[in-house]
């Protein structure tokens, strides 16, 4: 009797638990806004390829679950950064230029839910043409030290040195490679810095990437720009970005080859 009795209680307390299950499931659906199924998202490139947005409506989103307060308005947690986008009228709206690796929530009126999570970001660069116009020195070659900064990282392992004449374009041949994930922009700067010191060879250290100066020593600029993904709906993209500076004590321009994979 005992080996039928004890697998029949345990079939009753089975089927308790999963209608416990069941209810809490219910309860769950029911506190959801019904129409939160409406607005699908799958992620694609720098964001999410989303649907169910109609045209003209305001999508918010942002990094935190919003929830409805007690006066039934839809309410932000502080701290979320929220951002809007419109419906267009496609049926499948891109929003890009996201963080990587980093869950997203929606609004639209008062539904919400979840976006998900954006893809992964690999970003290789290839500083490839250098073009100086001002080399600093009215007389001769400027004694010009070449150096580089991406994603707010100086890499000393790129310095180098070289006698530069104005008006010259060289490619410095240097990249930085697997650069994961980060910021939904990306900067990127170049500092060139010229030993003027009269009797004496100096060489820079620390460089400053301050946009220009000269302190009798040195003169230096540097070019910087930002790296926008906004637009990469892709899992794959190379794209030429430039930076210059024009300034008084220096002048000089360059572009570099960014590679994005996404995964
Ligand atoms: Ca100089
Ligand atoms: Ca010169
Ligand atoms: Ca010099």
């Amino acid at each position: 009797m005992k080996l039928i009795y004890f697998p029949r209680s345990f079939a009753g307390l089975a089927r308790a638990g999963l209608a416990v299950i069941m209810l809490a499931l219910a309860l769950l659906g029911s506190a959801r806004p019904a129409a939160a199924a409406s607005v699908n998202a799958a992620p694609s490139g720098s964001g999410f390829n989303i649907s169910g947005v109609g045209n003209g409506q305001i999508l918010f989103y942002g990094l935190q679950q919003p929830y409805i307060n007690s006066n039934g308005v839809l309410t932000w947690p502080s701290g979320t950064d929220v951002k809007y986008t419109f419906g267009n009228g496609s049926t499948i709206l891109f929003l890009g230029g996201l963080r990587p690796n980093t869950t997203y929530h929606w609004a639209l009126g008062n539904s919400y839910g979840t976006l998900g999570k954006t893809l992964q970001r690999r970003v290789d660069i290839s500083f490839n043409a250098i073009t100086v116009t001002n080399d600093s020195d009215s007389t001769g070659a400027g004694e010009l030290y070449y150096f580089f900064k991406a994603n707010g990282v100086y890499h000393s392992e790129l310095d180098f040195y070289r006698s530069t004449s104005a008006t010259v374009t060289f490619n410095p041949n240097r990249s930085i490679s697997a650069i994961f994930n980060g910021n939904a922009f990306m900067s990127l700067a170049v500092e060139l810095v010229d030993d003027d010191c009269t009797f004496s060879t100096c060489k820079p250290t620390n460089p400053t990437f301050s946009r220009y100066g000269d302190n009798g020593d040195f003169e230096w600029a540097t070019g910087a720009t930002s790296i926008d993904f906004s637009s990469v709906n892709t899992n794959y993209v190379q794209k030429t970005v430039s930076y210059s500076a024009n300034e008084f004590v220096m002048a000089f321009s360059g572009t570099a080859l960014v590679t994005v994979w996404y995964y």
